[in-house]
């Protein structure tokens, strides 16, 4: 029970409909956490690690038809169909509340349901919004209190009437034909049904974080990004801030932990993380653009996760981390694939079968260890950079905003926007190549505007009206630029070394931004002139720089054709200034 009596009747209302067998409230303690935890071990539901090697650890895994988002069954349910737009599913209010209705009811049967009151953001800080998720796994609970501000400190800073966003997730059967992911934007509510896989069912994460949000925002005045945000400290002393937004598989998390490459560490350059995936944005009094991450953790691709890849990474969750999908072995150690020696000789995957290093299906092809999606759940504070800036309420002023994506061709390592305007329609044609790790045919050429498309609660073509309008109230908006780490020579290597390297570019970045460094102007837009780049002791041939920054108009034709193809669904909505954009570009590539 709370003060609040219409959290209190939303409670009871969505009890009567699943019908737990108890109701708890989650206070944040550390008692409660330490119960909830052992309850779930004895259950089965989480493993507890080898605590000597991983103290505070926990394994989960997941239902085998349940380890991504589903976002085919993902929807936007306002009134009207266009409010959503054509990039989104879409379902009617009533029609949402009655289907997941059918499967909510009576889903908890037999079950506790949890009530979490959240803080996205620090409690009391202008840049924040709470919500409340019921919910009938522990799972969910304990992530929640890594990647939220959760517990009886945001009940009593909703007090008797403040707004939150109600979030309603049972796992109900775990049936893949009974699964939703509704949000209702109208109503600032979410119902999730049928999933336990995190980026389902972590209703404060993309959910809240971003689809909600992000309507909240355009009402509001503010924006809700699909960014990571970190501070590029230089010799000096001085601390730039960038937000940048990558669609997935694109090192979103590495880049946010980055390890200055040797020259650049002697010289005293530092990097501080922020966030690595949610960067909610305002104007500040003086005219800046301000970002906060409203998170206190990070859910991030464990795959790949190394000491060489990301150090920071590894050494956050040594400790105090759920692992979701890894390899498990018998004396409580985890793996995956891309992970630290010594590699394990046999283990439980993230199936659930007893694994052999070296084991091949039917078809011949290797078993794998941990699932490619395998996750792990850590608080941010463990980071060995968190910025000490991440707790800040007014959050840290924004020099410059990146885009970026993976493309063979076409694209430099890095340009710079000619203005806002321009560094908008950069955003809203963003496009990656799909990877092994997601559906699609590899190689394809997938639009993702600002890393959003999977994430905008609203019809995307107001999305870029939004971005315009931002920039119109903007005194002093950052500049914003586009990159592309993942280049390829004619022989299919990549050009660029990529990882703590791609401080070089971001330092070049910062000093465009401060005035200290001089550019080019292509049909792009502006990229480094000759010995701008800072490449010291990067043996990089002088032929790799120019393939690197190559413009060649004729190869733009297809993706001219392909950009404004993506541009004309949004038919009258979209705004003017985008096809103009559109056809400027166009013309300086005299296409
Ligand atoms: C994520 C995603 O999990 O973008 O962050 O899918
Ligand atoms: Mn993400």
């Amino acid at each position: 029970m709370s003060t609040h009596q219409t959290l209190d009747r939303w409670v009871s209302e969505m009890a009567a409909l699943c019908s737990p067998a108890d109701i708890v409230w989650v206070d944040g303690s550390t008692e409660q956490k330490r119960a909830l935890e052992e309850e779930a071990a004895g259950k089965g539901e989480l493993i507890r690690l080898n605590q000597s090697r991983w103290p505070g650890c926990f394994y989960h895994h997941t239902a085998a038809n349940d380890v991504a988002r589903t976002e085919h069954l993902t929807y936007i349910c306002c009134r009207s169909r266009e409010d959503a737009g054509p990039t989104n599913n879409w379902m009617a209010p009533d029609e949402g509340y009655r289907k997941a209705g059918e499967y909510f009811r009576g889903s908890m049967r037999g079950r506790t349901m949890y009530v979490i009151p959240f803080s996205m953001g620090l409690l009391g800080s202008p840049f924040s919004k709470i919500g409340v998720e019921l919910t009938d796994s522990i799972y969910v609970v304990l992530n929640m209190l890594i990647m939220t501000r959760a517990g009886s400190s945001v009940l009593r800073e909703l007090g008797g009437n403040g707004a939150f966003t109600k979030g309603l997730h049972s796992k109900a059967g775990l049936d893949e034909n009974k699964r939703l992911i509704l949000h209702f934007p109208e109503d600032n509510t979410i119902w999730s049904v049928g999933s336990g896989y995190g980026g389902n069912v972590l209703l404060g994460k993309k959910c809240l974080s971003l689809r909600i949000a992000s309507h909240l925002g355009r009402r509001e005045g503010w924006m809700a990004e699909h960014m990571l945000i970190m501070g590029l400290e230089a010799p000096d002393g001085k601390i730039s801030y960038l937000a940048a937004a990558f669609p997935s598989a694109c090192g979103k998390t590495n880049l946010a932990m980055l390890v200055p490459p040797e020259p650049f560490r002697r010289r005293g350059y530092k990097v501080w993380t922020v966030g690595d995936d949610i960067a909610w944005i305002r104007i500040g009094p003086d005219g800046r653009l301000w970002a906060v991450n409203p998170e206190t953790g990070f859910f991030g691709v464990a795959p790949g996760t190394n000491s060489r890849s990301n150090p920071n990474a590894l050494e956050t969750i040594r400790r105090n981390t759920i692992f979701t999908n890894v390899l498990r072995t018998e004396d409580g150690d985890v793996w995956w694939e891309g992970g630290e020696e010594p590699f394990p000789t046999a283990g439980i995957n993230w199936a659930g079968l007893r694994w052999r290093a070296g084991m091949k299906d039917e078809s011949g092809k290797p078993v794998p260890a941990a699932h490619p999606n395998s996750r792990y759940t850590a608080p941010l504070s463990q980071c060995p950079i968190a910025s000490p800036e991440w707790n800040n309420p007014n959050g840290v002023p924004l020099s410059a905003i990146i885009f970026g994506g993976r493309r063979s061709g076409l694209v430099p390592l890095v340009y710079e926007s000619f203005n806002w305007q321009h560094g908008v329609y950069v955003g809203a044609t963003m496009s990656s190549e799909i990877t092994a790790a997601q559906y699609g045919k590899q190689g394809q050429v997938r639009r993702d505007p600002m890393a959003m498309m999977p994430f905008c609660g609203y019809n995307m073509a107001d999305y870029f009206s939004h971005w315009l309008e931002i920039g119109r109230r903007l005194e002093h908006p950052p500049k914003i630029f586009h990159v592309n780490w993942f280049r390829k020579d004619e022989n299919g290597s990549f050009i660029w070394p990529g990882f703590g390297e791609n401080l070089r570019v971001l330092d070049w970045i910062i000093r465009r931004t401060n005035g200290s460094t001089g550019a080019v102007e292509t049909p792009l837009g502006l990229v480094p002139a000759a010995g701008d780049l800072d490449l010291s002791e990067l043996p990089l041939s002088g032929r790799a720089m120019e393939n690197l920054f190559a413009v060649n108009p004729e190869e733009w034709t297809d993706e001219l054709a392909e950009r404004r193809h993506f541009l004309e669904q949004f038919g009258d909505k979209l705004p003017s200034g985008i096809m103009a954009e559109h056809q400027a570009l166009r013309k300086r590539l005299g296409r």
